[in-house]
């Protein structure tokens, strides 16, 4: 029999892209995307669509009855930017939208969860080189607390229900396919457009701002992974860390540079400074590769000249 899953969120950065992945492995008519309005996007025109609320547990409910759901991808969320401008929304959709679906496997109607956690479970206090998978934590920013509220509910709900729940804890990703939605990392997004349309780029953040950072491709790769991965080889039911490369504003810029020499850069840090400078600068997802075999192939590098590609065919 074919396991049939929803993804809820699906014309976001990473569900677009999620959705087309999941489509190809498991049959378009397996894949049920969903999202809060219905956007004229392939995402809704490439297979089977529901308008869903993640907010309303009937809803969701009811399209996992009618299309049989076996797993559920909730990768609706406000990030980190825009949940600092409204703190009351983010934690309501972040926190209450994983308790629904945590509950409807709980009641069995479910089989297995994806849920997206982030490297701003990590807070000012915490080691800020290959930051451990267990190390101090102390989220400073509305969507770190719910990030970290969120394993530890998962972890909870695996330990005492017995719920299938997997988790990543994604670094900044980067993608040509759709944009980015709202957070601290999406500069490194923004300046590939800006490099190809205007040879120019005002970053706001400063030049030596080094964060964690993840090509989509690769981003997808891994959420398939542990979805797809023996449930014994999951040992850790909160979040994984997950790397690839850490660059700073500086070094991203050099990077394209080498493809269009005119491109400057220049720098306006604002509110998103203070968020970033909370942040890791680079990961140790030690775990994540011997537990479930997780490895990364994009570097700055290769993931420039496949975003300059694309970027500049679209
Ligand atoms: C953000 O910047 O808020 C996100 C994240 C690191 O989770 N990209």
């Amino acid at each position: 029999m074919s396991t049939k899953i929803l993804i809820i969120g699906a014309c976001g950065q990473i569900g677009t892209e999620l959705t087309q992945k999941l489509r190809q492995a498991y049959g378009t008519e397996n894949v049920i995307a969903s999202d809060i309005r219905k956007l004229n996007t392939d995402v809704v025109t490439s297979g089977p669509f529901e308008v869903v609320n993640a907010l309303d547990y009937n809803q969701i409910e009811s399209l996992i009855e009618k299309h049989q759901i076996d797993e559920v991808y909730l990768m609706a969320a406000l990030l980190s930017a825009t949940a600092e401008k409204n703190p009351a929304f983010a934690w309501d959709l972040n926190m209450n939208s994983l308790f629904h679906v945590l509950n409807l496997a709980k009641a069995g109607k479910i089989k297995k969860i994806f849920w997206p956690s982030s490297i701003a479970v990590f807070g000012p206090t915490t080691p800020k080189e290959q930051t451990p998978q267990y190390t101090i934590m102390e989220p400073s920013t509305v969507y770190g607390i719910s990030k970290q509220s969120g394993e530890r509910w998962c972890e909870y709900y695996h330990n005492i229900y017995g719920v299938d729940v997997r988790s990543i804890r994604y670094p900044g990703l980067i993608s040509w396919s759709s944009p980015p939605g709202g957070g601290t990392t999406d500069y490194a997004v923004d300046i590939y457009y800006k490099a190809l349309e205007d040879k120019k780029y005002e970053c706001f953040l400063s030049e030596e701002t080094k964060m964690p950072m993840m090509y989509m491709d690769d981003a997808i790769k891994a959420t398939i992974g542990i979805m797809q991965a023996p449930s014994e080889n999951v040992k850790i039911r909160s979040s994984y860390n997950l790397a690839a490369m850490s660059f700073t504003p500086k070094v991203i810029a050099a990077e394209i540079k080498k493809h269009i020499p005119e491109f400057e850069i220049t720098y306006a840090p604002d509110f998103r400074q203070k968020i970033a400078d909370s942040w890791p600068a680079s990961i140790d997802d030690s775990a994540a590769r011997a537990d479930w075999g997780w490895s990364h192939e994009f570097d700055l590098e290769k993931m420039t000249t496949d975003m300059l590609n694309h970027l500049s065919k679209k």
